[in-house]
This record gives C-alpha cells, structure tokens and sequence, in this order.
C-alpha cells in the first residue's frame, strides 16, 4: 500500500477506494430514524408531540388523545411517570416488509431504587392498530416488538408472545434501578416474525415472538408511558439517541432522517 501515499494523486485514490469500500458495503442499511433530541434536530424544551418543528412528519398522538408525560429536556426525552392512564406517541419510518430491522436506543430510569416506572419502547405495525375497529387508537394487543422497563420488578422485560395478541412477556434480568445509562438494541426478522434484545451489549433475549405480527410491515416507533404506577415525584425515565436502520434495499428517496 506505500506506493499509494508516494504522490497526492495517490492518497486520493486510496482515500476513494476506502470511500467506495465504505459504501458498498452499507448497501444493504439504512438509517430510516435518527434521534437525538437536539436542537439541531429542531427539538426544543417542552412537549414532544408535534416536535419537531417545521418537520414533515412529527411526534403524533394516538387518535382521540393527548399524550401525557412525554417532554424534551436538555436534549433528552423525560418520561413522567404521571399517576394517570397509559400513555402513547408515535412517529413514523419508512415501512419495512422483510429483511432485518434494528432499533437501539438509551435508557435511563430516574428515581429512588426502591421504585420503579412502566415505560415501553415499541416498533409496529400502524395498520395493526385499527384491528378491532377503533379508528386506529392504540390497544396494547396490536403492538409488534415490545420492550419496557417493568413496574412489576424494576426490571426490564420484553414480549415473547404469539404474534396473535396475547401479552407474555420474559423478564430479561437486567435490573434497571441503579440509574445507570442502558444501551439498548433490538432486531427485529421480519421474514420470521421473532426478535432479538440487547442490553449493555448483551444478548437477553433469543428469537422472541412478536405480540402482533404485521400485515404489512413494521412503520411506527411508539413509546408508552404507563403512569399507574406512580410511587414519587421525581420517578421517571430518559429516552435519548434512537436509531432504526433496515437490511432491505428499501431506500426511500428524500426520506429525512429528522422528519
Ligand atoms: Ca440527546
Ligand atoms: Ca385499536
Ligand atoms: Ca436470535
């Protein structure tokens, strides 16, 4: 490789086969969300429904609802564990029919380490959700993979379900009331309807089962924020630095990262 770097011509062609290298072998990902809250993403202090500003596609709400407790600080996104009813916000990517999709994100739970919240990071399908005629308003039932940090035993756990509704989850042992930062991953076989999850780098979950398995494909990041379990004021959780990325050439031209 030394004769590459003997002339500027040189070190450019090796700069650009390193490039091309780079690209092919990203051919088969790409990046469909990614979140960090900032305000270069447009995301300001306050609610996050509608943000971000001035973008294409938002933060939504379920239908016939407002979300509570969901509120951007300091480029993260706080959870309130409120006391009230549950809670969704969604936003949309660009769907994914097959092939593997992957989310990671960071959590972490704020409040004393006898407590604990119910809060969900969740991809599915959207046109699961008007499957009992609703309107589209969100069921628990019509959600795909499904990952939260659980009230029950302050630990994180995640769907390993029929891919037909039913709610069976696996506790993944992973006890999140220390506070620490938990990196965050799943991936998602859309060609076997089963998902893998991650935390700290570790493997928790092997080929879990959806809860609903997708008509179409999966299209919709939604959170949940459960507020019935609310024990003091200052429980809650931080959400930051999503990402979703798809191994099918689904390149979806114009497609925003930040819509
Ligand atoms: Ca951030
Ligand atoms: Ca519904
Ligand atoms: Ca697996």
């Amino acid at each position: 490789m030394r004769v590459f770097w003997r002339s500027q011509s040189g070190k450019m062609w090796f700069l650009g086969a390193i490039f091309m290298l780079a690209s092919v072998m990203s051919v088969h990902a790409e990046t469909v969300l990614s979140i960090d809250f900032s305000t270069a993403q447009g995301y300001s202090d306050g609610p996050l429904l509608g943000q971000p500003a001035g973008a294409a596609d938002v933060w939504s709400e379920e239908p016939g609802t407002v979300p509570v407790g969901f509120d951007v600080q300091n480029g993260k996104l706080h959870f309130d564990q409120h006391g009230g009813a549950n809670s969704f916000i969604m936003i949309s990517f660009p769907v994914t029919k097959s092939g593997m999709i992957t989310a990671t994100w960071e959590w972490q739970y704020l409040g004393p380490a006898d407590s604990s919240v119910d809060n969900g990071f969740v991809l599915s399908d959207s046109s699961n959700f008007n499957l009992d005629g609703d309107d589209s308003a969100i069921d628990f039932n019509e959600n795909g993979a499904m990952v939260r940090m659980t009230a029950a035993s302050g630990m994180i756990n995640a769907v390993n379900s029929d891919g037909a509704g039913a709610g069976t989850y696996a506790d993944v042992n992973v006890d999140y009331r220390d506070g620490r930062v938990i990196p965050m991953k799943i991936e998602v076989d859309l060609d076997n309807f089963s998902y893998d999850v991650w935390a700290d780098g570790v493997l928790v979950g092997d080929d879990f089962g959806l809860r609903r398995n997708p008509q179409n494909g999966f299209d919709t990041l939604v959170l949940w924020n459960s507020g019935s379990a609310v024990h003091a004021l200052e429980e809650g959780m931080l959400l930051d630095d999503i990402v979703i990325s798809t191994e099918t050439a689904s390149f979806v031209p114009n497609w925003s990262l930040f819509k």
